[in-house]
Formats: structure tokens, C-alpha cells, sequence
């Protein structure tokens, strides 16, 4: 991805968003720190994926890379009102994540080029990123796996008295899977302190929601449990996202069970590299391009004066230091030794030693 393309989008939906003199409502109050943090994350994210997207073409990283690229909003939102507490757990598609939970960029980095310093020590790459430390449990790969495990968490949670609930983000995807049904009713039968979210970027691969699944409001399934549930339409704007996921956290902190929340959202790259996405329009694509969530966010925090287009184009200078650094980082680090083939990994027949 040229660097041209990278900026533009992002600067575009400000652009518009201006002219237009777009208002919103205020919705939640956050201080101006918190409102910069979260402009940092949001681009934190794009441009270590741009980075990672360039990587990828030289050869550089292997395997699966799915970009998070046009979702930001989705993952930086929900963590913002996560408590440390707080399990989190997710899909493939774990880069943004991983770094708004504080995963540093050069781990993630390293991550991703498979080298010994990365979080998952090379091991894991793109799509199994995690850090127990910062209760973070991944990053899987088979679509709705984790959604039993979240369960199993906030079960473990539940029994222990722990006051922590567990958050289950994955796509739209998963949501045909046995796992998803086995995992929801679970969560209902025995009022387990968990908060489902479906990030409903509106495709499973090249296959669009209307095409996979009969129901049109992916939350309503949630009915077949008698779990709440709502559906936020624009996952583009952290501050909503950032409301949307706060009510739902009250209400499973408030001792009520599992909520399901419904976030719909939209990514700009095809589903991994290399998709030649003939299931979608450009036209399409342009039209979401518009409520970039960057763009958008630059331009309300200008607007509304939380802050200054100097404060915003610091931030962005800083990131793309700490990118570059963290590229460095990776590109010199160790690769794992082959002799250390089975550290890190549970078998009978090779014990834990
Ligand atoms: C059980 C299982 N079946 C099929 C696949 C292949 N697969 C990888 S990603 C994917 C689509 C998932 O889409 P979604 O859940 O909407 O996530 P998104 O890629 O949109 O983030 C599929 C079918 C898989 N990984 N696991
Ligand atoms: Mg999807």
C-alpha cells in the first residue's frame, strides 16, 4: 500500500465532514487526554497495518496477515471501557486489539515477522496474538473456537467470585457456527458475566451477510436465548461505540447475565492479502470511506474544539516514529531457534520440560 493511499482516506472523510459542518450530539464526556489517547490508538493501528501490508509484499511476513484496516473504531472503543478485570478475547483479525490493550508496537511487530522477541515469541504470528498478563486471551484462528472458551472464563469467573466480566468479540462469521449456539445458550442457562459482540464488518471472507444468514439483525438471534441485545449502526464512531459498549458492560457488571451486542462496521482491504474482492463494488468501498473512522474522529475533535489540528498531527508524527522503530525492532530481531520447537507447547509425550 503506497503511503498516498494511506493518508488520503483518512484525510478525505475530514475534508468532507468540514465542509459539510457535521455535528453530532455529544454523548459521552471524556477529558481531552483521553479523547487524544484514543485518536492515538485508532492511528497506532492503521499505520502499523499499513506497515504490515508492505511487509507482507516484500516477503517479509508469511502465512495469513487479515488487516483490521476501517474497524479501529470498533476495537479501541470497546477496550477504552474494558476494566484491567476484564477478560478479553477475540478472532483472527487481533491486531487492533492486541495494541489497544498495550500490547508495544515492536512485540507486535515481531509478532507478525515471526521473530523470537514478538508477544507470542514468533510462535503465534498474526492471528494468535495474546498477553494473559494484560488479560488478554487472543487472537484464534478457527471462527467461533473461542466463543466456548469466553464462556468457559466467565464461568471460571462466576465460580471464583471474581468480580471481572469476560468480552467475546468476533465477526459475523462465526455466528452460523455450533460453537456460537453452544456458547450463548450456556452463557443464559447459567447467567454467566459475559458480553457478546459480533463486529458485523458486513463479509466472512468474499461472502456477504445477506448471503450467509437469513436474519437481517444479526442481534435479534440473541432472542433465541432470551439474552438482551442491541444493534449499534455506526461502529465508524468511537465516541458510540465507546457508549454502546459501556450500557452493555453495566449491564452484565450488574449481576444480569450475558448481553449481545450487535457493532456494524466495515474493512477496507479484502479478508487477508491477496483477495481480489470481486464480491464488492468500489462504489462501495468509496461510500465507507466517507465515515472513515480517523477522518471523522479529526474532524469532530476540530469542531468541536477538544482539540487543535497541531495537537492531532503531533500524535500522528509520534506514531510513525514508533512504527518505524518497531519495524527496526522486528527486522533485527532473532528468529526462534529451531531447537526450541517444542517449548510452549503441551504434550503428553513431551511433557512440560
Ligand atoms: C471453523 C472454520 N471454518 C472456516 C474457516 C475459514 N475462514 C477463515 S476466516 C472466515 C470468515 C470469517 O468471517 P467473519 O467471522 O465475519 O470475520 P472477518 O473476517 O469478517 O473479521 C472463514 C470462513 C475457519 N477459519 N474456521
Ligand atoms: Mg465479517
Amino acid at each position: 500500500m503506497k503511503a498516498k493511499t494511506r493518508n488520503t482516506r483518512a484525510k478525505k472523510a475530514t475534508k468532507a465532514a468540514n465542509s459539510k459542518g457535521a455535528t453530532r450530539e455529544k454523548t459521552m464526556t471524556l477529558s481531552k487526554t483521553g479523547h487524544l489517547e484514543l485518536y492515538r490508538q485508532m492511528v497506532l493501528i492503521r499505520r502499523l497495518e499499513e506497515r504490515a501490508a508492505a511487509l507482507y509484499q516484500e516477503g517479509k511476513i508469511g502465512g495469513f496477515l487479515h488487516l483490521y484496516i476501517g474497524q479501529e473504531a470498533v476495537s479501541t472503543g470497546i477496550v477504552s471501557v474494558r476494566k484491567p478485570e476484564d477478560r478479553l478475547i477475540t478472532a483472527y483479525r487481533d491486531h487492533g486489539v492486541a495494541l489497544n490493550v498495550g500490547i508495544p508496537a515492536k512485540q507486535v511487530m515481531a509478532e507478525l515477522l515471526g521473530k523470537e522477541t514478538g508477544i507470542s515469541k514468533g510462535r503465534g504470528g498474526s492471528m494468535h496474538m495474546a498477553d494473559v498478563t494484560k488479560n488478554y486471551w487472543g487472537g484464534h484462528a478457527i471462527v467461533g473456537a473461542h466463543i466456548p472458551i469466553a464462556a468457559g472464563m466467565a464461568l471460571g469467573d462466576q465460580y471464583q467470585g471474581n468480580k471481572g466480566v469476560t468480552i467475546c468479540m468476533f465477526g459475523d462469521g462465526a455466528i452460523n457456527i455450533g460453537f456460537f449456539h453452544e456458547g450463548l445458550n450456556l452463557s443464559k442457562a447459567w447467567k454467566l458475566p459475559v458480553l457478546w459482540i459480533c463486529e458485523n464488518n458486513q463479509y466472512g471472507m468474499g461472502t456477504s451477510v445477506d448471503r450467509a444468514t437469513g436474519m437481517k439483525e444479526i442481534h435479534k438471534r440473541a432472542d433465541g436465548y432470551e439474552i438482551p441485545h442491541s444493534r449499534l449502526e455506526d461502529g465508524m464512531d468511537v465516541m458510540k461505540v465507546r457508549e454502546a459498549a459501556g450500557k452493555a458492560l453495566e449491564y452484565v457488571r450488574g449481576g444480569n447475565g450475558p448481553y449481545f451486542l450487535e457493532i456494524v462496521t466495515y474493512r477496507y482491504q479484502g479478508h487477508s492479502m491477496g483477495d481480489p474482492q470481486r464480491y464488492r463494488t468500489k462504489d462501495e468501498v468509496t461510500q465507507w470511506e466517507k465515515t472513515d473512522p480517523i477522518g471523522i474522529y479529526n474532524h469532530y475533535l476540530t469542531a468541536d474544539k477538544v482539540a487543535t489540528k497541531e495537537d492531532l498531527a503531533k500524535i500522528e508524527k509520534e506514531v510513525d516514529q514508533e512504527i518505524q522503530e518497531a519495524v527496526e525492532f522486528a527486522e533485527s530481531s532473532p528468529e526462534p531457534k529451531v531447537d526450541t520447537l517444542y517449548d510452549y507447547v503441551y504434550s503428553p509425550e513431551h511433557g512440560d520440560g
